[in-house]
């Protein structure tokens, strides 16, 4: 009754931000993103008997933030419940990346959760029951039981079991890198879940947000498939832009960006407007991702270590599909 499990992250190219069902997590329209190698959580999973109830740790210290303990515990209770198992577990989890800072780390979390809890619990899942499980604990997680380019479909069963993820192309399908510029150190002030609660719940952009994504889904499905990388590119900044865009019109308006986040977007831009094939995207947090071709990646770096305020540049690449077995 033991299992780790690793997963990576995922950037979304096209973004998720909204719900049609609060309780079983159902995103409001698709995403599609990228996972990532390079950055990875690991996640061991251990059901004993004589446990009171669980006990869960990550980065080498027990959960002290209630409302993080409880999302894990009741992510638990759904794979109890499917398994018919009733014991406790012991969760150690460890990110090689800052945790809560807009890297996806709910993502890879509930990915590398999802594998190893059911696995554990004696479940055989497939990777789409598995993406469904995960997005239970997070949306973005759904996507990151695959690897390379992911699609998120939102489904249309009220029960949420057609709310998977699927591969649109495996990670060597193109030869990318994801830099991703850190701006800050430390936790974000608004969690995802809550700013993309309150922004559909009191921005007048959001529903207007929702009507642009199947287009951009298309669009990218087909950038992907032509290996398009400027088409890519304007989709992507515009979806992300879209999103911070509708957040920003929420009453309060959520704003995740900080001044050098800002500084990088126009930075990027005019070095694209320069010949440098780059484009940045940026999550419910002040960090950028700066995606270009492998061979770029020395051009790239240069420019945004000559940025102030960027305080340290991570690189990825489109990385593999979560694994079972010792870390
Ligand atoms: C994304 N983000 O598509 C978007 C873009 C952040 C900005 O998915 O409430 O932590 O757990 O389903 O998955 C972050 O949202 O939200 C996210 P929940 P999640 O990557």
């Amino acid at each position: 009754m033991k299992a780790t499990a690793t997963a990576h992250p995922n950037i979304a190219l096209v973004k998720y931000w909204g719900k049609r069902d609060i309780a079983l997590n159902l995103p409001a329209a698709g995403s599609l993103s990228v996972t990532l190698a390079g950055l990875s959580t690991t996640t061991e999973v251990c059901f004993e008997p004589h446990l009171a109830e669980d006990v869960v740790s990550l980065d080498g210290h027990q959960l002290s933030d209630e409302r993080a303990r409880r999302r894990v515990v009741e992510f638990l209770d759904l794979v109890r419940r499917a398994a018919d198992v009733e014991t406790y577990a012991r969760v150690v989890t460890y990110n090689d990346f800052p945790t809560a800072a807009g890297l996806a780390s709910s993502a890879s979390g509930f990915a590398a959760l999802a594998v190893a809890a059911s696995s554990a619990a004696g479940l055989d899942w497939s990777p789409q029951r598995l993406s469904a499980l995960a997005r239970r604990g997070s949306g973005s997680a759904a996507r990151s039981l695959f690897g390379g380019f992911v699609e998120m479909r939102p489904g249309t069963k009220p029960d949420g079991s057609d709310a998977h993820a699927k591969p649109v192309a495996p990670p060597d399908h193109w030869d990318l890198r994801c830099l991703i510029a850190l701006t800050t150190r430390g936790e974000k002030k608004v969690g995802s879940t809550e700013g993309m609660g309150r922004t559909q719940q009191t921005s007048p952009l959001f529903q207007p947000w929702i009507e642009t994504v199947d287009d951009d889904l298309r669009q990218t499905r087909l950038a992907i498939d032509k290996r398009d990388f400027s088409a890519l590119g304007r989709i992507a900044e515009r979806s992300c832009l879209r999103m911070h865009a509708t957040a920003i019109g929420a009453d309060p308006g959520v704003l995740y960006w900080n001044a050098t986040t800002v500084s990088l977007i126009h930075r990027i831009r005019r070095a694209r407007g320069d010949g440098l094939p780059c484009f940045f995207t940026i999550d419910a947090g002040p960090h950028v991702k700066v995606f270009c071709p492998a061979e770029v990646t020395d051009d790239v770096v240069d420019l945004l270590s000559d940025i102030d305020g960027v305080r340290d540049i991570l690189t990825a690449r489109p990385g593999p599909a979560p694994t079972l077995g010792a870390a």
